[in-house]
């Protein structure tokens, strides 16, 4: 690769006005992520970087100074995506960091689920990124176009493109948004098509699989997260497929996708209406009035739960793991003092 300059890589003003004018700081971009170095790209090309923190700490597209060896500095993130860890210590997983548009992926198949959609987009919404919808697999479907007006129907404002990911000449209907200086990030459910995707837009042939016949899954065939550059000089964040998402630190996202509901709820009798059988409940106005589908009443509800319940602070951490051990402690004595007697 011949060198790139600053404003090839992403740079911009929001990098640059944080560097309180010392210019002797050296930046490069986080292109990979391992357990104990972090693969990043700068104006002299690749290099290898020790970590200053644990690797959970950077995200691929991450901006830093280094001095060669070790990383002194992550720079501020300009957008992000991240979801709720897996297990349920409600810890917070970054996937991505500084990307313009995030390609929300799914297939003209089984694989379409507007309720995944829409965790998808407030995730995009939270960190600040721009949604596209893209539709894979329209070559193997007798209406694509019911899909893409599905998500259009769904969401007005949000852009959706039907297209067939295995032929190079239709992809490049992805290229304005991945062009010089833009980041595109690339998630979606395992076998949706992302690798195939980043393997027309950017000419380097990473693995793919077929999916099951039966279920139209995937195998899981991406397994870590990367940064490359496109055809059209832009960069592509591959990402693994994704089993479920959850939702933390999503709240303002979650308002965003449902700003429908928000609105009706602020006319609510009660501020804190839970829209269940309180008297003057504007939401429950509108389902009886069919104006409000009650599934995504359930829905909004749902995400914001799950939302407040991967955001516990760690204090709150604390004192339930404290509550729980003396649970157990008290349920001990309780077993014990039974077999005494
Ligand atoms: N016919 C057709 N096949 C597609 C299309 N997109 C992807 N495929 C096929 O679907 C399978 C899965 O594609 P991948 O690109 O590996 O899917 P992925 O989203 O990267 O999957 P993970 O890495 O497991 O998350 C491969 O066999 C692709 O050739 C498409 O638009 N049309
Ligand atoms: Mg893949």
């Amino acid at each position: 690769m011949t060198n790139l300059s600053l404003s090839d890589l992403g740079w911009s003003d929001f990098f640059a006005l944080q560097d309180n004018l010392q210019l002797s700081n050296v930046p490069a971009r986080v292109t990979d992520v391992h357990r104990d170095h972090l693969d990043v790209l700068g104006v002299k090309g690749p290099l290898k970087l020790a970590p200053d923190q644990n690797a959970g700490f950077y995200a691929v597209g991450d901006w830093l100074y280094h001095d060669g060896q070790r990383v002194h500095q992550v720079l501020d993130r300009k957008t992000s995506i991240g979801r709720g860890a897996a297990g349920e210590s409600g810890g917070y997983q970054l996937i991505a960091a500084n990307l313009d548009t995030l390609a929300i992926v799914t297939s003209c198949n089984d694989d379409f689920n507007p309720a995944r959609l829409e965790r998808y987009l407030a995730m995009c919404s939270a960190g600040g990124a721009l949604p596209l919808v893209v539709l894979t697999k329209a070559d193997l479907s007798p209406d694509s176009d019911v899909f893409r007006r599905r998500v259009e129907k769904l969401f007005p404002l949000i852009r959706a493109v039907t297209l067939n990911a295995c032929d190079v000449a239709d992809v490049t209907r992805l290229h304005p948004w991945c062009n010089t200086g833009q980041t595109m990030a690339l998630v979606g459910s395992s076998g949706v098509g992302k690798t195939t995707l980043q393997n027309a837009l950017t000419g380097i042939e990473q693995m793919t699989q077929t999916i099951r016949e039966a279920d139209a899954k995937g195998r899981h065939t991406t397994t870590s997260r990367s940064l490359r550059r496109t055809l059209v000089g832009g960069w592509l964040i591959d990402t693994p497929g994704m089993r479920e998402l959850r939702l933390s630190r999503a709240s303002e996202g979650i308002d965003a996708v449902f700003s429908d509901l928000v609105t009706l709820a602020q006319k609510c009798q009660f501020k804190d209406c839970q829209h269940a059988s309180e008297p003057g409940c504007a939401v429950k106005a509108a389902i009886s009035d069919d104006a409000l589908a009650p599934d995504r009443l359930q829905r909004w509800q749902k995400l914001q739960n799950e939302n407040a319940y991967f955001n516990r602070s760690a204090d709150e951490l604390r004192a339930e793991k404290r509550s729980l051990k003396k649970l157990s402690k008290n349920e001990r004595m309780q077993t014990k003092t039974k077999n005494k007697r």
